[in-house]
């Protein structure tokens, strides 16, 4: 019911609403409409009220609720169902939680603060409040589990195309990073619940900074990490973007379901590569290699070529290359 009052509300935003009206055309108490109201302010919202005219919304939260996201999503499973958070551990934690418990395929969990956001090998993800998009996709595929790491080129490929549907253009650094002007402006985190057969749930972590100040960065990432505010120079409207990662996302992931292939997210993590020709350094199990980095095949895997000349596939690990990220 609160939703439905806030739908009410913002659709009539220039003129007040009766209480009366609301309790008729909602089939709701005068008293229970004063109880949501409340309700909503605490949330954030701010109205104009009079006993005599009613209501009025005047203002709207800057937050990634279902109520201030859903209206902007397309799709017919990702985020239909969005969990909101204040503050939490990590969405990741939280979204495997649900997801063991049941939580239908395209959940995201989205919180506004990350007090122990998680990067891949057990790294730290900084995570300040109302900064940045912290969020997790559910996802529960049909497909083998060889091919799960596949969904963190899909989340790479929908937040490179919503970024620049507002008007950024960033480059991919294969298969987990988005970089603008050679610092690090998101990461996706993908982890998994399987049998050697068949995968229970799939969750995809993606986080964006997306309104970080430099001063949230610490120390030791100031020179590696930027945010889509300090290098666009103006704020970055969380809930449109959101909403877009997500309807990218649901198209990208539904032509991977329907034949195993990523041809389409391939191709944008090609054309927008910021390795592809570059010397890179190959990181995997502690064991460190160098190569030029050739192509992005049709599978998702980074083709390189050795200093003898040979070449090869890198299904994972770290990449880092000169320039980038302060690696000289
Ligand atoms: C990643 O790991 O890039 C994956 C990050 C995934 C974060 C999302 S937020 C929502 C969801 N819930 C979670 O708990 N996690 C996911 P990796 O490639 O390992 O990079 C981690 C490294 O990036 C750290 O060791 C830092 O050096 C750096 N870093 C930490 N926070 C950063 C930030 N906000 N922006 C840029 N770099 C950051």
């Amino acid at each position: 019911m609160k939703d439905r009052i806030l739908e009410l509300l913002k659709t009539n935003q220039d003129s007040f609403i009766s209480g009366q009206r609301i309790s008729l055309e909602l089939g709701v108490s005068r008293a229970a409409i004063w109880k949501y109201i409340n309700a909503l302010k605490d949330e954030g919202y701010e109205f104009e009220s009079s006993s005599k005219i009613g209501y009025r919304l005047t203002s709207v939260p800057d937050l990634l609720t279902q109520e201030e996201v859903a209206d902007k999503i397309k799709n017919n499973r990702i985020g239909k169902s969005i969990i909101h958070f204040n503050t939490i551990d990590s969405t990741n934690i939280k979204a495997k939680e649900l997801a063991a418990n049941g939580a239908e395929d395209g959940t995201v969990i989205i919180s506004e603060e990350q007090t122990a956001g998680k990067g891949r090998l057990g790294r730290h993800w900084i995570s300040p409040k109302n900064k940045g998009i912290w969020m997790s996709i559910i996802l529960r595929p049909h497909i083998n589990p060889m091919y799960a790491s596949r969904v963190t080129l899909i989340g790479a490929a929908a937040v490179f195309k919503a970024v620049e549907s507002q008007g950024i253009r960033t480059l991919i650094k294969w298969p987990n990073d988005i970089v603008l002007n050679g610092k690090k402006v998101c990461g996706i985190l993908t982890e998994m619940s399987a049998e050697l057969n068949r995968i229970h749930y799939l969750v995809i972590g993606i986080g964006i900074n997306a309104n970080v100040d430099d001063i949230d960065f610490p120390e030791e990432i100031k020179t590696s990490a930027t945010s889509l505010k300090i290098e666009s120079g103006h704020p970055i409207d969380r809930k449109s973007l959101t909403a877009e990662i997500l309807n990218n996302f649901e198209i990208l992931y539904d032509k991977f379901l329907s034949d195993s292939s990523i041809k389409d997210s391939v191709a944008i993590c090609r054309e927008n590569s910021v390795l592809l020709g570059k010397e890179i350094r190959i990181i995997n199990n502690g064991k460190e290699t160098e190569a030029k980095a050739l192509d992005i095949n049709d599978d998702g895997e980074l083709v390189v070529v050795h200093p003898d000349g040979t070449t090869g596939v890198v299904f994972s690990g770290e990449v880092s290359m000169r320039g980038l990220y302060g690696y000289v």
